[in-house]
């Protein structure tokens, strides 16, 4: 069997660094994203924050009001979560993603897993290439940096791209995985929290090599079968589980900046007839239908507008799609007085093109 070659992508301080594409000012500043509680003013919990914010110690998880104190002597920003422009460069990247891959696994809004072992003919050394040309993609079309993990499994790749973070780059190959793993401490594990990870420091395991070296029927004793049985297999870095997908794509979608800021219909046109093409084009590659377009736009103020038609059956055609933006367009605009920025154009309830003919055979046959 040939090596498998997988990666592991995660989006460096994902939704912090969403907030300092949109406004370059805040990266000299420490960023923290929150979510309000709404309880009272600063009740709630930070979500993510910049590098910078983390030397404070401020992470996700602490309370805003905590964040706030370590932060006092700082020209620090608190900016509140904005789910769904996370979810629009989310997808962008994530379709720059999968072309490198020949199976990918979304598993989070800011991670996926890429087997690209067929792309690289498991040479680990092409693998490390590959990836420098994929963090420069999604850098230069999207302005963000990520960290990648390459190992010879899931387990070894999501732990690799852990170690150097951000923009961090750490390739293992088959022979260097007890090496890697053995000084870890346990906590890298998956399914090693806080709990587990205090038991077994009672039990003198402090690092994975000490979990590798302890006696698996033990461990069976302590943990149960399946899970003394997958830690220790975890220590040794064995993980036969494949990169598959997960669901399939629910929507494709392409923002692009404007020339000027403007609320001339016109001007937005020309931008979006240029993003259907996009689209368009990619649901050709899919083999995909739609039912439902939507339009975003990303105003002057940042505040992300967006409105969606969903038709009766799906269709492909490029024209219905440019129309339907342009309708959307017409009326978001007049009944709005802000200037846009940005421009999006989506289309959703995605149907494989052979499901649309059926649909279409059955309405001739019993039409
Ligand atoms: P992570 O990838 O865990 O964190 P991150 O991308 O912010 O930072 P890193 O550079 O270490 O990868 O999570 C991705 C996003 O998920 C993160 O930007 C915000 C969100 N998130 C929460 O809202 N709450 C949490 O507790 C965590 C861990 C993440
Ligand atoms: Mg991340």
């Amino acid at each position: 069997m040939q090596v498998r070659v997988v990666m592991l992508v995660d989006l460096d301080y994902f939704f912090a660094q969403c907030e300092e594409r949109r406004n370059p000012s805040l990266k000299d500043k420490p960023v923290v994203i929150c979510v309000y509680s709404g309880r009272s003013e600063d009740s709630g919990a930070v979500s993510t924050a910049n590098y910078i914010a983390r030397k404070f110690s401020v992470k996700s998880g602490i309370p805003i009001s905590l964040a706030k104190k370590k932060l006092k002597e700082e020209d620090a920003v608190f900016l509140p979560v904005d789910h769904e422009f996370y979810e629009e460069i989310s997808e962008e990247i994530m379709g720059i993603l999968s072309s490198y891959a020949h199976r990918f696994e979304l598993v989070g809004i800011d991670e996926a897993y890429l087997d690209v072992s067929e792309k690289v003919k498991g040479d680990f050394e092409e693998a490390g290439e590959l990836a420098q040309k994929i963090k420069k993609e999604v850098k230069v079309k999207q302005g963000l940096t990520c960290s990648i993990g390459i190992g010879p499994n899931k387990l070894v790749a999501k732990i690799a791209a852990g170690i150097r973070k951000p923009d961090g780059l750490t390739i293992v190959k088959p022979e260097q995985v007890e090496g890697f793993l053995s000084p870890l401490p346990v906590r890298r594990l998956i399914g090693v929290g806080r709990k587990t990870g205090k038991k077994m420091q009672a039990m003198g395991i402090e690092t994975i090599g000490d979990l590798a070296k302890y006696d698996i029927q033990k461990l069976i004793e302590v943990f149960g079968k399946n899970l003394g049985t997958y830690f220790h297999n975890a220590s040794i870095g064995i993980d036969d589980e494949p990169v598959q997908e997960k669901g399939e794509v629910k929507s494709v979608s392409r923002l692009s900046t404007l020339k000027e800021d403007t609320r001339d219909l016109e001007l937005v046109l020309e931008k979006t007839d240029q993003l259907c093409d996009e689209v368009y084009a990619k649901l050709v590659e899919l083999g995909l239908s739609f039912k439902s377009v939507g339009i975003v736009a990303v105003m002057t103020d940042m505040s992300v507008r967006s409105r969606s038609k969903t038709f009766g059956s799906p269709t492909n055609e490029l024209e219905v799609l440019k129309k339907t933006v342009k309708e959307l367009f017409e009326r978001f605009l007049s009944e709005s007085e802000f200037q846009a920025r940005r421009v999006g154009v989506r289309v959703s309830h995605l149907v494989k093109e052979q499901e649309r003919q059926k649909h279409i055979t059955n309405f001739i046959q019993h039409g």
